[in-house]
């Protein structure tokens, strides 16, 4: 009898529980929002969304710009992908940017936008974002929201730590997630150990040009490097690298990388290793790596391909590099507003270890040292620990600040932020996150200066938050107000490709710089129409070339005859409209190269090779005017053979 009664009392207990489970599990936004919200997030006709938050489009290697607090998409950057929606890389001027060592790239994997910055706090110039797949890190240009110039980064597999920037954006650090050899090399796998390496790379930002230059690499034991921060403040002079697997495993690693209780943050004195590359103790090594540049002016890029770089090892250059014992297979390392603290997320860890930058000094004079990897001395974990958050939550991801004395910390497997306080280290406030958070955003908030009024989370799944859509749901972030004591959900809205990681700017300070149009005068595309009267069409063997104009609402000329089967028909478009917001498209019935979307003052170019004869009219695909239907023309193809004359007319005046 007694046996009965507890075990209906155990079943009772667990119907309860799930009962529980699934109301805690399916929480509508009615349940987690107070009544006021909408209004917090509304942003009314006629009026700015206060922030420009960038978004990293994970698999589809673009970058997605929304305002806030509205989460309005506003546009797509293209990066590391073809976009048929700008036809950047199927453009002629644009396949450059997508070059690499491997060929020509078409679509990569984009995770870490950064903010360039000036004295420590976002500047609005540049955005910086690594492509993973095939090493490389972008920067696109705030004044015209486009990618301007990729860098390859060779010796490295698995660009993740990268791109975070130093506090006057004097170097672009980045590191390898994959260890590999160096220079890369046919080996057994079964060699790692002894054969594989890290990297560890900075990439300078010329201060007058404002291009970039691969200007030295370090070399690092054969760990997985993760996440990345520069330092701040009085730690100016440093970057920190997390790494996982120090077991350095090659197979299993979601068991063999797990063994060591700590694995590192690794601090690397980035001014004193800019020090020993100009006393030479950098070594050059071969290494064939791209480097991609686009002109404003002549509306193109070009690649140039770099053959050298330069390398230095730790065991040359004592004092470059330290190890901070870091538990579990870290995630994010962060440094707080005031530089003091470096904050580690140990995917496995059951607590946030927080790094003390000055205890970090002190231990180094003091030689507080336990043992060392190749050369890099590993310091004492209680000699550099600042403290430890309890109790944090589960999975501890990336930490980002409000300015205010506080750290919020996504955590992946609780899903969920915590709030704590720096110095305390006590948790003070909780919220959750609908699923599975990564990383998450403060405006300014991995800066010395946070506007710390929202957080961010974006989110890794969203099952019963939107409607279905088949298999694949889209991606989600949600917007937290952080202006009070306790945390408030206040919207979630769906993002493009999955956003990894985000940043966010004051949309003031990009406003003012906003490109309005590009001056005709200043294009100086080698294949330009300065205006109607220069609109030609040139033959050279199997090449011709159409110099083309569009303004509202006809293409010069819009009628080509005499092309045949066999040649290659470069369209180059200028659009010579001086008026802000209108693009012309232009594209032709059978072209394989996508379309492209020419913005005023732009010079682009499609390649078109007709492949059967006939008649195939081109016309606008942005819709530009009343009569943008009208905005049209042909081309006569004619057999290989033929003797049909190269003519081409608008209106009556033919050529
Ligand atoms: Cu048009």
């Amino acid at each position: 009898m007694q046996n009965i009664n507890s075990n209906k009392l155990i079943l009772i207990s667990l119907i309860i529980l799930s009962f529980i489970g699934i109301y805690l599990g399916c929480k509508s936004s009615k349940d987690v929002v107070s009544g006021d919200v909408a209004q917090a997030v509304y942003v009314a006709p006629g009026t700015y969304d206060e922030f420009y938050l960038f978004t990293s489009g994970g698999f589809n290697g673009q970058v997605g710009v929304y305002g806030l607090p509205s989460g309005r998409h506003f546009k797509t950057i293209s990066v590391f992908s073809q976009n048929p929606e700008t036809g950047y890389g199927y453009s002629e001027e644009t396949r450059p940017m997508l070059m690499t060592s491997y060929g020509f790239v078409p679509w990569d994997d984009a995770h870490h936008p950064e903010l360039s910055m000036t004295d420590g706090v976002p500047d609005g110039r540049f955005l910086f974002i690594n492509a993973n797949n095939t090493p490389r890190v972008a920067k696109i240009d705030l004044k015209t929201f486009e990618t301007t110039e990729i860098i390859e980064i060779p010796n490295s597999a698995g660009n993740h730590a990268s791109p975070f920037v130093t506090e006057n954006t004097e170097y672009i650090v980045a590191s390898t997630r994959f260890s590999v050899p160096v220079p890369n090399a046919d080996v057994p796998i079964s060699s790692y150990k002894e054969n594989f390496k890290g990297t560890i790379s900075f990439i300078a930002l010329d201060p007058k040009t404002e291009k970039m230059n691969l200007a030295f690499q370090i070399i690092v034991p054969g760990f997985n490097y993760d996440l990345a921060h520069a330092g701040k403040g009085p730690s100016k002079d440093w970057a920190f690298f997390t790494s996982y697997n120090t077991e350095q495993a090659n197979t299993l690693l979601e068991i063999n990388a797990s063994k060591n209780d700590k694995d590192f943050v690794a601090a690397v004195n980035w001014r004193l290793a800019e020090k020993y590359v100009k006393e030479g103790k950098a070594k050059k090594m071969s290494a064939e790596y791209y480097h991609n540049i686009y002109d404003e002016k002549k509306h193109m890029a070009v690649s140039e391909v770099k053959k050298e770089v330069l390398v230095l090892d730790p065991k040359d250059c004592p004092g470059m590099i330290y190890y901070l014992p870091t538990p579990k297979s870290p995630h994010g390392v962060d440094v707080d507003p005031t530089g003091e603290y470096i904050v580690a997320g140990g995917k496995l860890a059951t607590v946030i270890p927080v790094h003390s930058f000055s205890k970090m000094l002190k231990a180094i004079e003091e030689k507080q040292f336990d043992g060392e990897v190749n050369g890099i001395p590993i310091l004492k974990y209680e000699a550099v620990v600042a403290g430890e958050v309890q109790n944090p939550g589960l999975g501890p991801l990336h930490t980002e600040f409000d300015g205010k004395g506080y750290a919020y910390t996504s955590c992946f497997v609780s899903s969920e932020i915590v709030k704590w306080k720096l110095g305390t280290w006590e948790v003070v406030d909780r919220i959750p996150t609908y699923y599975s958070i990564g990383h998450l955003c403060i405006p300014g908030g991995d800066s010395k200066k946070p506007w710390g009024k929202y957080v961010v989370a974006l989110n890794k799944i969203t099952k019963d938050r939107y409607l279905p859509t088949g298999p694949e749901l889209t991606q989600s972030a949600q917007l937290i107000d952080i202006s009070g004591e306790k945390m408030r959900l206040l919207l979630d809205f769906p993002t493009v490709g999955e956003p990894h990681y985000a940043q966010a700017i004051p949309a003031e300070i990009l406003m003012k710089n906003s490109a309005k149009i590009y001056k005709i005068e200043e294009n100086n595309h080698p294949y330009k129409a300065n205006g109607e009267k220069e609109a030609k069409v040139e033959r050279k063997g199997n090449d011709v070339h159409v110099y083309m104009t569009a303004i509202r609402s006809h293409f010069a000329p819009d009628n080509i005859e005499g092309i045949k089967v066999g040649d290659n028909v470069y369209f180059h478009v200028t659009n010579l409209e001086q008026d802000w917001d209108i693009p012309h498209g232009f594209t032709i019935k059978g072209s394989n190269n996508a379309e492209i979307l020419i913005m005023p003052g732009q010079t682009k170019t499609l390649l078109w090779k007709p492949t059967k004869p006939g008649i195939y009219p081109f016309y606008c695909t942005d819709f530009c005017s009343a009569l943008h239907q009208e905005m049209q023309g042909y081309v006569r193809v004619s057999p290989a053979n033929s003797n049909v004359a190269l003519s081409y007319y608008t209106g009556s005046s033919s050529k």
